[in-house]
């Protein structure tokens, strides 16, 4: 791969549920190593440093969590995203899923200013696609997709900059979808494939159709990497934790042939909770799969067809 300009922007952002923890997880991908990875495999690595919220007098609203915090990092955040997009290739150190609110609209911003499609690439357990209007548990994590995708709902958030037409995002790794998610989603072209679609077909099979597209299209690529896309039993720190999700090696074969086709321009690490890890092995795996998506690969060779 290139030699790439690589931007770490950390989101210390812990407000899009009760528990707390998250805002740990920009010292533990320091501290894991990530540039040092990075630059081991011959990027350039500039790390910016911490982002904070934008201070603004938004009224709590009963049955939202910390809704006028969230609407702070949304802002600050979209505009971190877009001025990191002209610096390189941003990975956004999470902090929980709701820094997604702002980064990628922020994303798109950049690409739409360079008259580029804008795609999306979900990794998660969930599907991230309630609104204000339909959480039921109030936790602003669980609202980002809809959000960048320009569903209505979301009263007191900024306009978006940019939106991300629904049918350039792909979703892998599900198995906790609410009822009103799935309703809102139909319909909407977004591509969602569950834990039991990779089981039958691969991972590979699921990817490649879209990469194929982002590439015809000529499109930038988001990916936002939830630590839940992970099974729990090889990535524990995490408060949202659902059994059954991708091994150690899917989740690595998804960063591989990110790789291989060259299409990722942003990366979100997310939801890592250094809290509840062990002896940092979340923490590093999650740098390890960064590193893959990255260059790193145990032998150079012509990339093998997956199909
Ligand atoms: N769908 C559930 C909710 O809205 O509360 C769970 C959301 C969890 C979101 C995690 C980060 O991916
Ligand atoms: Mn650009
Ligand atoms: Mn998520
Ligand atoms: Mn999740």
């Amino acid at each position: 791969m290139q030699s790439q300009n690589i931007v770490l922007v950390g989101a210390p952002l812990d407000c899009g549920k009760a528990s707390k923890g998250c805002l740990m997880g920009p010292d533990a991908y320091r501290t894991a190593g990530i540039a040092s990875a990075l630059t081991a495999l011959g990027h350039r690595v500039t790390d910016l440093g911490n982002v904070a919220p934008d201070a603004n007098d938004i009224a709590e609203r009963d049955g939202l969590v910390n809704l006028s915090e969230t609407i702070g990092w949304t802002t600050a955040l979209m505009r971190t995203a877009q001025d990191a997009m002209q610096q390189g290739l941003p990975i956004f150190l999470g902090g929980d899923h709701a820094l997604s609110l702002g980064t990628v609209p922020g994303v798109a911003a950049h690409a739409e200013a360079e008259d580029r499609p804008q795609f999306v690439l979900w990794l998660d357990a969930h599907s991230d696609f309630n609104t204000l209007e339909t959480t039921a548990s109030g936790n602003l994590h669980g609202t980002p997709l809809a959000y960048a995708t320009g569903q209505g709902g979301f009263d007191g958030f900024p306009a978006l900059p940019a939106t991300v037409p629904p049918s350039q995002t792909c979703i892998i790794g599900l198995r906790s979808v609410d009822l009103p998610e799935r309703d809102l989603m139909a319909g909407t072209g977004v591509r969602g494939y569950d834990m039991r679609a990779i089981d039958e077909s691969g991972v590979a099979a699921l990817l490649k159709p879209f990469l194929a597209d982002v590439a015809k299209a000529g499109g930038a690529l988001h990916v936002s990497l939830d630590v839940d896309f992970i099974d729990p039993a090889y990535a524990p720190a995490v408060g949202t934790t659902v059994p059954g999700g991708a091994t150690v090696r899917e989740a690595h074969l998804v960063m591989e042939m990110l790789c291989d086709s060259g299409l990722m321009t942003s990366l979100d690490l997310v939801e890592l909770n250094p809290m509840l890890d062990e002896r940092g092995r979340t923490a590093q795996l999650m740098v390890d799969l960064a590193a893959s998506a990255l260059g790193r690969r145990i032998f150079d060779r012509p990339t093998p067809r997956m199909i």
